[in-house]
């Protein structure tokens, strides 16, 4: 647990589990309708990135370019469905370009695009780079004395990755205290299981022996990852991660935990039982 003194109205996490719910509807029928996108790690991030968009990041959609604005990176780029439904419900773009979302001509495609698409802030899809870019614009901004945040939000299997460490080790270097990470830890990657392929643990271990602030929390849980980004906020330092300890595929039964369900497209009957259960949950 986050361990944080924030206090967070029943109103505002019911509000925030609504969007949750609404992103993975979005991003089941844009993957249906595109015929190609990955669901089950779309499905594993909607609460963290509901937090963040609903709730936690200082962004305006009219302003897409603001200097000041929290950066967000989907270093796992692949779970591009609900960033842009994301994007979409915060208003960054009309809802209707979802359906377009892969098209040639449309600024939505298969990996985010910063240069195409508003409110996208790096452009992803080859995994492993998100943190090592969060640092360099970390460090550009206290050159030019800006005071944004930088989330990122990376894949478990993508922690298997050698050049994330590096980032990892410039960020508690350069003391990068406006740094928060976000590890979707759903223990599925993209053709098995993380802890039999290539084992994490000890994952909070092997964090802080890169000098990170670590904190843990289920990221299903709307009170505890609101509580662990309030206080990822307050340290002062360095940077802060927080393990999100998520199920790939929730809120789907025959999608959870299944590595199968990583990258392939739900048939109309199997998009029609995704809604039903999706709606069903309170
Ligand atoms: C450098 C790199 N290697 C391989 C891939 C292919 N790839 C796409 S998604 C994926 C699995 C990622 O698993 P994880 O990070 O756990 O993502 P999640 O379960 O959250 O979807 C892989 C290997 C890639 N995009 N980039």
């Amino acid at each position: 647990m986050a361990g944080a003194t924030s206090f967070h109205p029943e109103s505002l996490l019911a509000e925030l589990a609504e969007h949750a719910r609404a992103l993975r509807l979005d991003s089941l029928a844009m993957i249906h309708r595109r015929g190609a996108g990955h669901p089950g790690g779309s499905l594993s991030a909607a609460e963290i990135v509901a937090a963040l968009y609903f709730h936690q990041l200082r962004i305006d959609p009219a302003r897409p370019d603001w200097p000041e604005r929290d950066r967000f990176i989907l270093s796992k780029g692949h779970a591009s469905a609900v960033l842009y439904a994301a994007l979409a419900r915060r208003g960054f773009f009309p809802r209707e370009d979802l359906d377009r979302w892969g098209a040639v001509d449309c600024h939505l495609q298969g990996h985010p695009d910063r240069k195409l698409t508003p409110g996208v802030d790096m452009t992803a899809g080859f995994l492993g780079h998100g943190i090592p870019v969060a640092v360099g614009m970390a460090l550009a901004a206290r050159m030019q004395k800006q005071s944004f945040r930088i989330y990122v939000l990376l894949g478990d299997g993508e922690c298997q990755g050698g050049v994330m460490w590096e980032g990892a080790m410039a960020a508690s270097k350069y003391r990068v205290q406006s740094l928060t990470a976000i590890v979707d830890y759903n223990d599925v990657q993209l053709d098995g299981a993380v802890h039999e392929i290539m084992p994490l643990e000890p994952l909070v271990a092997k964090w802080r022996a890169f000098n990170w602030h670590v904190l843990e929390v289920n990221g299903h849980n709307l009170r505890q990852v609101l509580e662990a980004l309030d206080t990822a906020g307050e340290i002062h330092g360095g940077p802060t991660v927080i393990i999100a300890h998520t199920t790939k595929g929730k809120g789907v039964s025959f999608m959870e935990n299944r590595a199968q369900w990583h990258g392939a497209v739900p048939s109309a009957e199997q998009l029609a039982q995704a809604q039903a259960e999706l709606r069903r949950t309170s």
